[in-house]
């Protein structure tokens, strides 16, 4: 069985799009948050995901578009999250507020937890890949799967501790590690093992950066995305 892993789509349209085709034949897909926030189009991508039949848990972006709460975000995060609040659709404002913090899941016989920042914290812990090995025992000791999915730093990640299986897709909508492709991963679930191969996709920036600067958003939500930063 496999399964695309996505998360941070950001309200990035092209980006979403163009992962999309790139997946080839999957059977499932599951989304770590932060599907709006940042770029242009909030309504689309999650019209699109919720098309799909995605799960998805909460992310911080998610959160603070639904609740207004933005204090925690610097200047241009959090202008991004006040416009994103303001366009939502009453339909998809209810759906992102209902999306759960943490998922569960059982595939094949391999258990599968699903989050957008830390077990502890789902909302906001970052977990980077560089992570010591003896803080993320900690983080993922009482998580009771096999494999562990985890969203919000935009980096990719793959560590192996206690047998557990950490994993990090990356950003789609706007990648934090110099690469500015759009970044995923695809979960291979075989005879109870599980690993995972990432990929990344070339998508139209030149669309995604016009529509911030045409929304009047940030300019440097637009200027980011050429860099992967
Ligand atoms: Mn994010």
């Amino acid at each position: 069985m496999r399964i695309a892993v996505i998360s941070d789509v950001h309200s990035n349209l092209p980006a979403l799009e163009a992962v999309l085709e790139d997946l080839g034949r999957v059977d499932e897909i599951l989304c770590a948050g932060d599907l709006v926030g940042y770029a242009s189009q909030p309504n689309e991508v999650v019209d699109l995901l919720r098309r799909r039949g995605i799960p998805a848990v909460m992310g911080n972006h998610d959160y603070a578009a639904v609740t207004g709460e933005v204090e925690w975000f610097n200047p241009s995060a959090r202008r991004a999250a006040l416009w994103t609040r303001e366009r939502l659709t009453e339909e998809n404002r209810r759906y992102l507020r209902s999306l759960p913090e943490e998922l569960r899941l059982t595939r094949e016989g391999v258990r599968i937890y699903l989050v957008h920042g830390s077990p502890r914290d789902p909302l906001f812990e970052y977990v980077f890949p560089d992570l010591p090995q003896r803080q993320l025992l900690e983080l993922v000791r009482g998580v009771e799967a096999q494999v562990i999915l985890l969203g919000h730093t935009h980096v990719p990640m793959r560590r192996v501790i206690q047998g557990k299986l950490v994993l990090n897709p990356g950003g789609v909508g706007q990648p934090r590690d110099r690469d500015p492709r759009a970044s995923y991963l695809v979960l291979t679930l075989e005879d109870g093992e599980a690993e995972a191969e990432f990929r990344r996709v070339e998508y139209d920036i030149d669309r995604a950066a016009e529509g911030i600067r045409k929304a009047g958003l940030p300019p440097e939500l637009a200027s980011r995305l050429y860099v992967g930063w």
